[in-house]
């Protein structure tokens, strides 16, 4: 099996869950899957993973409350099923929605002088992407997000505040309530495997990522470019692919640190050119 190939797609998240659920010890079916040309560390990793996200999904759904029952999401005023909505006087184009998970696709959310300015900034501040530490709360390099990154801290020039502001008013939600605007540089193989964004209970580290803020209850992918192939931004539960297209965004709410919310999602192998995406994340309270 090529390198590339050695990703948790959907086939072998339900082959590797029907075999642990036909009694097949773990080491057993790492066996097969060296067997069949997966790298021992990478298919370790990638069997943990299915089996810890199954677990979680096999959790009494009464368990796991709601962040904050009655609490709002960030949420654009759909209500009238319009086409557009004007934000800060910039007019977006609704392009997709869906109730669950909670999706929906933007067009035209920046302009291609924002996107040019947005790459154009952060370029020579790239370094190889980190994620977060789950057991320490700390950075670390991953293996599964072959991506070069930078944050810009919140309101740090013109255009940043522009951005933010036009974010807040479409999604309904305190421009201090996001947290800085991340940018992701792909080349060609560069992807970005399924996760969810926010901060699993579970984890030892997560108490302390909780101080700056409370939970992430909302994620807004913007597409800086048009990859010249792949790209897409994956939700596998749900079989639904965004096409990154320049100006573009997706955006999606979890109401609660849960796979239930059904917003496992991952930005699949750009396979030809590159893909500059600016993520914003919003949290529950202040983000600090
Ligand atoms: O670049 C993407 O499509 C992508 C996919 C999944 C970005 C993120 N997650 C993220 O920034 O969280
Ligand atoms: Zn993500």
């Amino acid at each position: 099996m090529a390198a590339l190939a050695q990703t948790i797609t959907p086939e072998l998240r339900r082959w590797i869950v029907a075999q642990a659920e036909a009694g097949c010890r773990p080491e057993d079916v790492l066996q097969a899957m060296k067997t069949s040309g997966w790298d021992e560390d990478i298919a370790a990793a990638a069997l943990e993973q299915t089996l810890l996200e199954r677990l979680a999904e096999l959790r009494p759904q009464a368990t796991v409350a709601p962040l904050d029952a009655g609490t709002p999401l960030p949420e654009p005023a759909l209500e009238t099923a319009p086409t557009v909505l004007v934000a800060e006087g910039h007019t977006v184009r609704i392009l997709t929605s869906m109730r669950h998970p909670r999706v929906i696709v933007f067009g035209g959310l920046l302009t291609d002088t924002e996107c040019d300015q947005l790459m154009a900034l952060s370029r020579p501040r790239l370094e190889r992407s980190k994620t977060v530490d789950n057991a320490t709360g700390g950075d670390e390099i991953n293996a599964s997000r072959t991506s070069d990154g930078m944050f810009f801290e919140r309101g740090e020039t013109e255009l940043i505040t522009r951005i933010e502001a036009r974010i807040g008013a479409l999604l309904r939600w305190p421009v201090n309530h996001g947290e800085g605007l991340q940018i992701l540089r792909y080349r060609p193989g560069a992807e970005y495997r399924p996760h969810h964004d926010y901060f699993d209970p579970v984890h030892s580290g997560t108490a302390k990522i909780l101080e700056r803020g409370g939970q992430r209850v909302g994620t807004l992918v913007m597409y800086l470019n048009t990859p010249e192939g792949g790209g897409a931004t994956t939700f596998p539960d749900v079989g639904l692919e965004v096409a990154p297209v320049r100006g573009n965004a997706v955006f999606f709410s979890y109401d609660r640190a849960h796979p239930s919310t059904r917003t496992l999602h991952g930005g699949a192998p750009v396979t030809a050119g590159e893909k500059w995406v600016a993520t914003k994340w919003l949290r529950q309270g202040v983000f600090v």
